[in-house]
């Protein structure tokens, strides 16, 4: 089980200064890839980003971090030598810019591969696949099964976690900005749609679903699929750079899918472990990352 970082520990490990000799001696890539993981043995853990959005992240009133994003990257590290994960929680927005400032190992948080983010960083081979949802107040009162619809209303709001995909579907759907309503969390978008803030509250299918059961409010329903919209898959994010550790957590990643303990993980969590095999990193990249 992981545990929630509070304070990040500094530590330099003789890799990081390997590293940067053979950097600058002209570096070989294979050294500063090489220190990567030696590295994060040595540190006896992977700083990851979540973001607190059950079941892809969770964090138990306990402080202990679980969720299929973390248990799937804890369980490839583990068999890499990794010791253990340690979480901070982020928004979606942060958790980009924090790997390209080393203030994380990794991201993973269910952080959906698209084109634009494979610029930024590396992403692992796809791990959860989900398709987008509305909740909205019993009976779908304004009707809204799209963005574009919430859009063409005169005064919906939808609230989004910032940063998230949600926010740029609804954006790029026409949505005016000051109708499109950042959330801080989960909790507080379903706090939202409860007092009549916002008119919709969009996140993945899973994630809906895990907050409607548990706020178990009558007064509440969830739409989906949200109409043309794609059903998405996440990855493991790994700055640029750490071609050889992202390579390594594959191949561990791709023997778990094959013996069946992939689907293990996922599958209590709600995901289809299949769904992740019928795409592929390059595809939903559109490239090589
Ligand atoms: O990666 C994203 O942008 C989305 N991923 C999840 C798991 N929830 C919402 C967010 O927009």
């Amino acid at each position: 089980m992981t545990r929630l970082m509070t304070t990040f520990r500094s530590i330099l490990p003789t890799a990081a200064v390997a590293a940067v000799l053979v950097t600058s001696l002209g570096g070989v890539s294979d050294v500063r890839a090489e220190g990567d993981l030696e590295r994060l043995k040595e540190q006896g853990f992977a700083r990851i980003a979540i973001a607190n959005e059950p079941p892809w992240t969770e964090v138990k009133s306990d402080g202990k971090v679980t969720g299929a994003a973390p248990e799937v990257a804890r369980a490839v590290l583990k068999r890499l030598g990794v010791g253990d994960v340690v979480a901070s929680i982020s928004e979606y927005g942060a958790m980009i810019p924090g790997i390209q400032a080393k203030r994380f190992d990794m991201v993973a948080a269910g952080l959906f591969i698209k084109p634009e983010r494979c610029n930024a960083v590396l992403f692992s081979e796809p791990d959860l696949c989900d398709a987008e949802s509305f909740a909205v107040k019993k009976g779908n009162p304004l009707g809204v099964k799209s963005f574009e619809a919430i859009a063409a209303s005169e005064s919906a709001k939808v609230g989004v976690v910032g940063g998230g995909t949600e926010e740029k579907l609804a954006l790029g759907a026409g949505v005016p900005r000051e109708r499109v309503v950042v959330v801080p969390d989960p909790q507080s978008g379903l706090k939202m749609l409860q007092d009549g803030r916002i008119d919709v509250y969009a996140l993945p299918v899973l994630s809906i679903s895990d907050l409607l059961k548990k706020a178990n409010d009558p007064g509440l329903e969830m739409f989906a699929p949200v109409e043309n919209t794609p059903i998405f898959c996440a990855g493991v994010a790994f700055p640029k750079g750490a071609g050889a550790l992202r390579d390594s957590y594959d191949k561990v990643l791709a023997e778990m899918k094959s013996s069946g303990e992939f689907a293990k993980i996922v599958e209590p969590f709600g995901y289809s472990a299949e769904a992740a095999s019928l795409t592929s990193r390059e595809k939903l990249c559109g490239g090589p990352n």
